[in-house]
């Protein structure tokens, strides 16, 4: 289950948090969960919330902050969520902690029987465009489904939040977007009549490994302080970071390594620890951040998790968006190559094809799969050869999840690169004199 998350494209201020309605005991009070998280040793995207559980009583509420890394998130409750969970959740907790191998075939299929009930945001083949607007966009019903057409977003009266009464059938927040009204926030108003109980959500973009729940209890109970809930959340954040940081460790001591079942060689674009969790984090570095060659010589990236290596990038923009109508949008910008063959380019190599030999010969007639959304299938590493390049142009690998991508130098300077869907992954090349 890990492996197949692995392939996902992701300033706690905490003292901070939640001061808005605290300190009055008699009145609705409001905690804040984290939707991702940006560490400031190292760039990371944290595909959880933080805390994983919070507890409320009625006409309190759930603020929603996301942290943005550049991936997107969603925060997604209701019954059919509830009911996905009530299984999904026990699988989790038993086989989570598990390698892929040591977990029984039947339990796979559970779980994606399961996760499979209820739509994705991403389409299952990235090419950039509309995402599945049906759940893409927020989405709140008493009962009944989101649209079956994936192009069909909820009605407009339908988009209109109201408070969570734990027994609407679907209450979905759509893509957070990163700026905007709704910039990076989403609160949610616990009804007045909530039955005191356990309520799951998830994140549609990453699966049902991104999860949490939210505690009611009875009007007169009481409920941890702000101070606990941010206490709570950074025990959780660090207990992600321990590993991650461990294997920067190791991944910035290395020259060459087996991750996630595939042989890399540095310099790498991306990282993330090869321990078995329940909570998915990835980091966003390459690794090392410099690399020097002389005019003439190539450097081959390998790639671990969804990133792209793109030279003279345009001004930043998001991986998702959200257009004047509502619709929302997969950059393909930040998905397809640009400059030179990539990945998932028609110009590359057939997925699979010239990966021992890095042969990915532009004008290769590959049909370059689209990434690998939760739901599909993982595509085969592709060893893509982008040629050479004289620094001027906009270059960019496209998306890679696994495989290599060449860029031959061709003129003396220093270049400053980034990957194109997580802001803070930057890195340089210098090219020196022959
Ligand atoms: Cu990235």
């Amino acid at each position: 289950m890990r492996g197949r998350m692995a392939i996902v494209v992701a300033a706690g201020a905490l003292a901070a948090v939640g001061a808005a309605c605290g300190g009055d005991a008699g009145g609705a009070q409001s905690r804040e969960v984290l939707v991702d998280y940006v560490h400031d040793e190292f760039a990371a995207s944290y595909l959880a919330y933080f805390p994983r559980d919070v507890t409320l009583r009625p006409g309190d509420t759930v603020n929603f902050r996301q942290e943005w890394t550049g991936e997107p998130h969603s925060v997604t409750m209701g019954t059919m969520v509830d009911e996905m969970m009530g299984v999904i959740s026990p699988l989790i907790e038993k086989y989570g902690h598990l390698p892929d191998d040591e977990i029984p075939p039947e339990v796979f299929e559970e779980f994606m029987a399961a996760s499979a009930a209820l739509p994705y945001m991403l389409p299952d083949t990235l090419e950039g465009g509309p995402v599945n607007q049906n759940v893409g966009q927020p989405c709140y019903l008493d009962e009944g489904a989101p649209p079956e057409d994936p192009m069909e977003p909820c009605t407009d009266e339908q988009q209109e939040q109201p408070a969570f009464d734990g027994r609407q059938s679907y209450y979905n927040s759509g893509f957070i977007p990163y700026a905007g009204e709704r910039g990076n926030t989403f609160d949610v108003v616990l009804a007045n009549d909530i039955e005191p109980g356990t309520y799951a959500y998830y994140c549609n973009v990453h699966g049902p490994f991104q999860a949490g729940t939210i505690t009611v209890v009875g009007a007169d109970e009481e409920i941890p302080s702000e101070a606990d809930v941010a206490r709570q959340a950074l025990a959780e954040i660090e207990e992600v970071t321990a590993p991650l940081a461990a294997a920067l460790e190791e991944a910035r001591a290395s020259d060459a390594a087996t991750i996630f079942g595939q042989e890399v060689r540095k310099p790498y674009a991306g990282w993330g620890s090869d321990e078995p969790t329940t909570t998915h984090a990835v980091i966003d570095e390459f690794i090392p951040k410099e690399n020097t060659v002389t005019v003439g010589e190539s450097i081959t990236w390998s790639f671990v998790g969804g990133h792209t290596v793109s030279f003279n990038v345009p001004d930043y923009f998001t991986q998702l968006s959200i257009e004047d109508d509502g619709t929302v949008i997969f950059s393909p910008d930040a998905l397809q190559p640009r400059g030179g063959p990539g990945h998932p380019a028609a110009e590359g190599p057939p997925p699979g094809e010239g990966e021992a030999e890095g042969e990915g010969a532009p004008g290769g007639e590959g049909e370059g799969e689209g990434g690998g959304p939760p739901g599909g299938p993982p595509p085969e590493p592709v060893a893509v050869d982008a040629g050479t390049w004289d620094g001027r142009s906009f270059l960019s690998s496209g998306m890679f999840f696994d495989g290599t991508y060449s860029v031959t130098f061709t003129e003396p300077g220093r270049y400053s690169y980034a990957c194109l869907v997580h802001p803070a992954m930057v890195g340089s090349v210098v090219v020196e004199e022959a």
